[in-house]
C-alpha cells in the first residue's frame, strides 16, 4: 500500500463513479459533498474499521492516484476515532483529531506533499466505523 509496506488491518472496497455503479447512497453522498465544496469526485473509497484492533498507519495518499489541486473528501460515519496528522519534515507538528460520526474532513492536493495521516489503533473499547473517501483520480 502506498509504496510502502503499512499496516492495514480494516476492511476496505471502493468504486470507479465514471466505470462502475456503486449503491446509490454512495453516489449521492459523492454529489452532494462536490456541489458543496465545487469539485467533481470520480471515486469513492470504503474503509470499515471493526473495533478499536482496526486502523491504518500514517501514510499519505499516492501523488499518480490522485488529480493535482483536487482535494479528498473523508466523511465518517459511526464511532468517534482519532485521526493523527503529522508533518513529514521538521518542526515536527503532530495534530490528533477526533473524527466524529457525521463529519467531513477536507484534506487538499498539498496536505499529501507535507503531511501523512492515519487512524492508530484504540485501547479503549470503540464501535465499528466507516469512512468514505472522495477522490479525483487520474483516467
Ligand atoms: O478512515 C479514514 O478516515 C482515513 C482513510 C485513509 O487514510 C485512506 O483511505 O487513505
Amino acid at each position: 500500500m502506498y509504496d510502502r509496506d503499512v499496516d492495514v488491518p480494516r476492511l476496505v472496497a471502493g468504486y470507479r463513479l465514471d466505470e462502475e455503479t456503486p449503491p446509490e447512497a454512495l453516489t449521492e453522498t459523492a454529489r452532494r459533498v462536490a456541489s458543496a465544496i465545487g469539485t467533481r469526485f470520480n471515486s469513492v473509497g470504503l474503509n470499515y474499521y471493526r473495533d478499536g484492533r482496526d486502523s491504518v498507519a500514517p501514510h499519505n495518499d499516492h501523488l499518480y492516484e490522485i488529480v493535482e489541486g483536487h482535494p479528498i473528501a473523508l466523511i465518517s460515519l459511526g464511532a468517534t476515532r482519532l485521526m493523527t496528522i503529522r508533518s513529514k519534515t521538521r518542526p515536527r507538528r503532530i495534530l490528533d483529531l477526533d473524527v466524529e460520526g457525521g463529519s467531513l474532513l477536507l484534506m487538499s492536493y498539498e496536505t499529501q506533499l507535507h503531511y501523512d495521516h492515519g487512524i492508530p489503533k484504540s485501547r479503549v473499547p470503540v464501535g465499528p466505523r466507516i469512512s468514505i473517501a472522495l477522490r479525483v483520480r487520474p483516467r
